[in-house]
């Protein structure tokens, strides 16, 4: 059986994630596609060569007879509505992080899929997905270092664009520390405090970066995560949990190691796209399956929800330099595994 899907937003991971949908994995077509800036939309469909309609209108798309399942691609603000909309008709839908720019959002998006009775939203958190972080989990589930005390972790961009802002370090950037770390450590956070360091000079002026934020969790353990979204020298995702009887890191993508020009090296990716490249393969992969079998499994409305939250009380602490008390209704049976 094949899934007929309908992709909102064709900007930078909207191309491609139709291009792995429709050139790598199995089981999956694309048959529409709509965008606010049309010939971005046009564009795709004729550089991948699809057969699939452009639609006006996000909404017209998701209503489509031959629309069965929706990806939402578009900038974050937009996600609700085409989410929710889904959901009114009853179609599956896989939408990128955030699922909602606030926790408000994804309650009413949490809502609305109880209210349905079944699940129908799986959120965009690919990093549960990578190889390296799966490794991570399992040595610590293995207890071989012991119980986890203190994360050291970094998510460092080479650059981004003047539209990004400093909340959208958290909303945007850190949201993948928020959901990763949480499944990692299978725990919830209970308080976050936002420092400010020095100020990049390769920085926009209304934008503070770096920042280094700093979580408790309900076990007690302590994380730092250092957000750099311009450090110029690559894209570089680091993660270091110090256990009670040793330390295990997250591993370096793998890469060709050099001896030449005096030096010996190691490249260093420049791109989220190639760096969880296999992760969002097998996300989507998931995605297509579980709904051609009926049943979602992966990152839920209520992960998703969970993340906002969280990420509320950053943006809070953020603005005001206070540790912030995280606090996350009990996850509805519903949402049970
Ligand atoms: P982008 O700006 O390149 O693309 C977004 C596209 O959405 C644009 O083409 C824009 O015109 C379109 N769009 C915006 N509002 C729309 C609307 N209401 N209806 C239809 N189209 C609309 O952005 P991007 O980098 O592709 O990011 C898109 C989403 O994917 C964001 O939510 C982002 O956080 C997420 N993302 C996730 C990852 C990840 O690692 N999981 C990586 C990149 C982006
Ligand atoms: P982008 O800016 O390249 O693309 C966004 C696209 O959405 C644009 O083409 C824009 O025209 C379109 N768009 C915006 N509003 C729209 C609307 N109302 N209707 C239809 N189209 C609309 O952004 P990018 O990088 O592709 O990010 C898109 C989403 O993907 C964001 O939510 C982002 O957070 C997420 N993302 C996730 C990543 C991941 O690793 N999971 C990586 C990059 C982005
Ligand atoms: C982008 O939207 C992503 O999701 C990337 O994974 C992240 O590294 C980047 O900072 C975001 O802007």
């Amino acid at each position: 059986m094949t899934l007929n899907i309908g992709v909102i937003g064709t900007g930078a991971i909207g191309r491609d994630h139709i291009r792995r949908c429709s050139k790598v994995l199995q089981g999956s077509r694309i048959v529409a596609v709509n965008d606010i800036n049309r010939d971005n939309a046009a564009k795709v469909v004729s550089d991948l060569k699809l057969d699939a309609k452009v639609y006006d209108n996000g909404h017209d798309l998701v209503k489509a007879a031959d629309v069965q399942a929706v990806l939402v691609t578009s900038w974050g603000p937009s996600h609700e509505e085409f989410v929710l909309a889904a959901i009114a008709a009853g179609k599956p839908v896989f939408c990128e992080k955030p699922l909602a720019v606030t926790a408000q959002g994804c309650k009413n998006i949490v809502e609305a899929e109880a209210k349905h009775g079944k699940r129908l939203v799986q959120v965009g958190f690919m990093r549960p997905y990578d190889q390296g972080y799966r490794a991570l989990k399992q040595v610590l589930a293995s207890g071989q270092i012991g119980e986890p005390l203190m994360l050291h972790c970094a998510h460092r961009n080479p650059t981004v664009g003047e539209a990004y802002t400093t909340d959208m370090a958290i909303t945007d950037t850190l949201i993948h520390e928020i959901d990763v770390l949480r499944w990692l450590l299978d725990d919830d956070y209970v308080s976050v405090q936002v420092v400010f360091p020095r100020k990049s000079a390769k920085a926009f002026p209304h934008l503070k970066d770096p920042q280094i934020v700093l979580f408790e969790t309900a076990k007690g353990t302590r994380i730092d995560v250092e957000i750099f979204v311009n450090c110029q020298y690559g894209y570089d995702i680091q993660c270091e949990v110090v256990g009670e009887t040793g330390i295990a890191k997250l591993p370096e993508p793998s890469s060709v190691q050099m001896r030449s020009g005096a030096k010996l090296s190691t490249e260093i990716l420049t791109d989220w796209k190639d760096r969880f490249i296999d992760a969002y393969d097998v996300e989507l992969q998931g995605f297509i399956n579980d709904v051609l079998a009926g049943k979602l499994t992966g990152p839920s409305a209520w992960d998703g929800y969970a993340a906002a939250v969280t990420a509320d009380a950053c943006v809070a602490a953020q603005l005001s330099g206070e540790i912030v008390p995280v606090t996350l209704p009990p996850r509805p049976a519903f949402y049970n595994k």
